[in-house]
């Protein structure tokens, strides 16, 4: 947030930095300058116009209100506001209008998961009417913060102190729990070792077997793209990439697309940036994404079985436009309003 603070346009007067009292007193940099961080109170929003909320759910819930009831708009990135029907749910590129309806004076932030393909599909979506979406995530570790890739590297460094690991089913399970778990196979933070695998678990466990991550990714769509019946299944899979999460998208139309008119449409996007030469090798990968600000979208192909179904695969790292950028980005338009644009 701080460095994509420092590198946008600078809308902003004072910047004021927040944390809880363990983290007040330190001096961290923003817009090149030093500012020391203020230990949260309810009088640290007297005078604030935008508070950005980065902080878990439960932090949201307490203090969003408090920062508005002293006359802020608060943008939140947890997921303690998004299903309230009271509260907008932003993407910029899809819904802007939105932000103006905030009865609350809050406005969230969606998912990193379900981000990551918004500006891909709502352009899509003004186009040629999504009815169904179809997807499965490939989740960067970073979606866990810091703890997650801690633990990813810590277990990469495991597996690839051992070249024999990878060849009988559990080897790398048991070496990954006796290097940093003492020998407990109980304890992986992503309910599996991710290095050498993918874990098909994200989030929490809810309902009928679904996620909290795939239930995110269902109800998020229909509120940000404003389809409230829109037909939704996920699955979501965490996969050892540091940072950028990627879909593989199956997206049903109300009228027949070709791949062609899609791409058109796509690379017409200010925000997304389409690489899909597959005869050369071109597509997105996540490592090669990390660090971008834009959507990137690769693989688009007219379903062959079915001639109003797109398939596509999409990358955006997680924690800019996923998180933090997304964030900025809806507080722009805050300021913008506020300022009289
Ligand atoms: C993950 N998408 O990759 C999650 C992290 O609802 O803001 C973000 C959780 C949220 O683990």
């Amino acid at each position: 947030m701080l460095d994509i603070l420092s590198s946008r346009p600078d809308v902003w007067g004072e910047i004021r930095l927040v944390a809880s009292a363990r983290s007040a007193g330190k001096v961290l940099q923003v817009r090149g300058e030093d500012v020391e961080v203020k230990a949260l109170s309810p009088g640290v929003f007297d005078g604030v116009d935008v508070a950005m909320f980065d902080v878990p759910d439960e932090v949201s819930a307490d203090w969003a209100p408090v920062a508005a009831a002293r006359g802020a708009v608060a943008v939140d990135n947890s997921g303690a506001f998004r299903m309230d029907p009271d509260v907008p749910l932003v993407v910029p590129e899809v819904n802007p209008e939105a932000v103006r309806e905030r009865p609350k004076g809050i406005i969230a932030n969606p998912n990193c998961t379900t981000l990551t393909m918004m500006a891909a599909l709502g352009a899509l979506h003004r186009r040629w009417r999504l009815t169904q979406l179809v997807v499965a995530s490939y989740q960067a570790a970073s979606g866990a913060g810091r703890p997650g890739i801690d633990r990813l590297r810590a277990e990469l460094g495991v597996v690839a102190a051992d070249e024999t690991l990878g060849s009988s089913a559990g080897d790398v399970r048991r070496a990954v729990a006796a290097a940093l778990d003492d020998g407990a196979e109980d304890r992986f933070p992503f309910g599996a070792p991710l290095a050498m695998n993918v874990v098909p678990f994200a989030g929490s466990l809810k309902d009928d077997g679904w996620t909290s991550e795939e239930l995110k990714v269902r109800n998020e769509s229909r509120k940000i793209l404003g389809i409230p019946d829109l037909k939704v299944s996920a699955t979501c899979v965490r996969v050892p990439v540091v940072t950028t999460h990627s879909l593989a998208v199956h997206a049903t139309f109300a009228s027949t697309l070709t791949a062609d008119e899609a791409r058109a449409e796509l690379a017409a996007q200010p925000t997304v940036v389409v690489l899909d030469e597959p005869e050369k090798g071109v597509y997105p990968t996540p490592a090669d994404v990390v660090g971008e600000d834009p959507t990137y979208v690769g693989r688009i192909r007219q379903a062959l079985d079915f001639p109003d179904t797109l398939d596509l695969f999409v990358s955006g790292d997680n924690l800019r436009k996923g998180a933090a950028l997304n964030t900025a980005e809806i507080a722009e338009l805050v300021a913008a309003e506020l300022t009289g644009g």
